[in-house]
C-alpha cells in the first residue's frame, strides 16, 4: 500500500508545475488524511526526490534521483504482474540467491528482486559479474510461466528480445544479441542474462531470470580485466539513463513477450530474436566445456538451440556454449 501511494504520487507529480497534485484529492481517493500524504512526500524527499509545492494546489516533481526503489520503478509500469511486487536491497551478494529463496517460499509470478549493488554477482558457470553500486540494473525476475522444463532455456532468448526493445525505447542505440545471453553494442557487452530453473521433471515451478545491465558506468567503473569487452549505455551515448524507467520498460516488455511465448509458442519470438542477432551467417568459434571448434552460424531452432554448419556440411544444434564471432 505504502509503495502504491508513493508510486502514484511520483507518477502524478511528474506532470510538473503546470499540474500539481492535490494532497487533499489523493487523500480522499485513498481514504487517508492529508497529513498521511504529506508524510509520503517527506519520505520521497528523504529518498532524494526534489519536490516543489504550489500553495493551495499541491505537489510537483522538480528532480528525481537515479533510484531503483519500488515506487521509482513502479511509476513507469504498465504490466499486470511483472514488477508489481519488488524487493529492493541496497547491497547483497547476488539477487539470484535471494530470488531462489523467495521462489521456494511461494513468491508470485513477476516478483522482482533488485539490488543497488551486488558483492558477488554471478554469470553462467559461476563466472563473476561486476555489479558496481548505483550504476547498473542488477535484478532477478521470478516467473512462473506454464512451460515444460524443456521450454525453459528459450526464456533467455525471450528476455533478450524484451531487453533490446527497452533499450530502443530509451536510447538511439541499436543493440544486437549474441546467442545465447549477451546483448552487445558495437561488439561490447552491455547486458548479460542468467536463466535458472526450479522444476519437477515435467513441470516448471519457477524460472528466475537474472538480468545485469550496464547503465551509467564510465569505463573506469569496470574491473580492468573486462574494460576491453564491456560497455554501458552512458559510455555509448554520452548521456545517463534513469535506471528506474529502463527497469520498468524491461519488465513491461518481458511480460508481453513471455505471454506471447506461452500462448503462441517460440516461432514469433524466434523471428524477433533473429532480427536482432548479430552472429547469424557469420563464422563463429564455439567453446563448450568439452571442446572448441569453428563453424558458420545458421540460425536458431524452435527449441532455442543455435544451429551451426560445420565445414563438412553437417548441421549441429548447440544447447549451451560460449560463442566468439570471428
Ligand atoms: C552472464 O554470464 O552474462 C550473466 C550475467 C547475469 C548477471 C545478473 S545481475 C542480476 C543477477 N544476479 C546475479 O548474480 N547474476 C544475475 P556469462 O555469459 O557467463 O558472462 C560472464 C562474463 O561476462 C564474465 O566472465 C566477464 O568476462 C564478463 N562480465 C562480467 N561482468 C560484466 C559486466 N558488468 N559487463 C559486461 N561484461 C561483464
Amino acid at each position: 500500500m505504502n509503495t502504491n501511494i508513493k508510486s502514484e504520487l511520483l507518477k502524478r507529480m511528474s506532470a510538473g508545475i503546470e499540474q500539481p497534485v492535490s494532497g487533499q484529492q489523493l487523500a480522499d481517493e485513498y481514504g487517508l488524511s492529508r497529513t498521511a500524504i504529506w508524510k509520503y512526500v517527506k519520505e520521497l524527499e528523504q529518498e532524494g526526490y526534489e519536490i516543489g509545492t504550489v500553495r493551495k494546489k499541491g505537489y510537483y516533481l522538480i528532480d528525481s534521483p537515479d533510484s531503483l526503489m519500488p515506487a521509482a520503478v513502479q511509476q513507469y509500469l504498465q504490466s499486470q504482474n511483472y514488477g508489481q511486487k519488488i524487493e529492493y536491497i541496497e547491497a547483497c551478494p547476488s539477487t539470484q540467491l535471494v530470488a531462489h529463496v523467495e521462489a521456494q517460499n511461494g513468491a508470485p509470478d513477476g516478483m522482482v528482486i533488485i539490488a543497488n549493488e551486488q558483492t558477488a554477482g554471478k554469470g553462467r558457470l559461476s563466472r563473476p559479474w561486476s555489479s558496481a553500486a548505483g550504476k547498473g540494473i542488477w535484478m532477478s525476475v521470478i516467473t512462473r510461466p506454464k512451460l515444460t522444463p524443456q521450454q525453459a532455456p528459450q526464456m533467455t532468448l525471450v528476455a533478450a528480445v524484451a531487453i533490446v526493445r527497452a533499450i530502443e525505447d530509451l536510447t538511439n542505440l541499436t543493440p544486437t544479441i549474441k546467442w545465447p545471453n549477451d546483448i552487445l553494442v558495437k561488439g561490447r557487452k552491455l547486458t548479460g542474462i542468467l536463466t535458472e530453473l526450479q522444476a519437477d521433471p515435467d513441470r516448471v515451478k519457477a524460472i528466475i531470470l537474472g538480468i545485469g545491465m550496464n547503465v551509467n558506468q564510465e569505463l573506469e567503473d569496470f574491473p580492468e580485466e573486462i574494460r576491453d569487452i564491456a560497455t554501458s549505455l552512458y559510455i555509448e551515448q554520452g548521456q545517463s539513463v534513469k535506471r528506474a524507467e529502463l527497469t520498468a520498460k524491461v519488465l513491461n516488455h518481458l511480460e508481453t513477450y513471455v505471454s506471447l511465448y506461452v500462448e503462441k509458442g517460440f516461432a514469433p519470438i524466434k523471428l524477433l530474436w533473429e532480427s536482432y542477432a548479430d552472429s547469424i551467417g557469420k563464422r563463429v568459434k564455439i567453446s563448450t566445456l568439452q571442446d572448441s571448434y569453428e563453424a558458420t552460424a545458421r540460425g536458431i531452432s524452435e527449441d532455442g538451440r543455435l544451429e551451426v554448419v560445420l565445414d563438412d556440411g553437417t548441421v549441429r544444434g548447440i544447447y549451451s556454449a560460449d560463442i566468439h564471432i570471428l
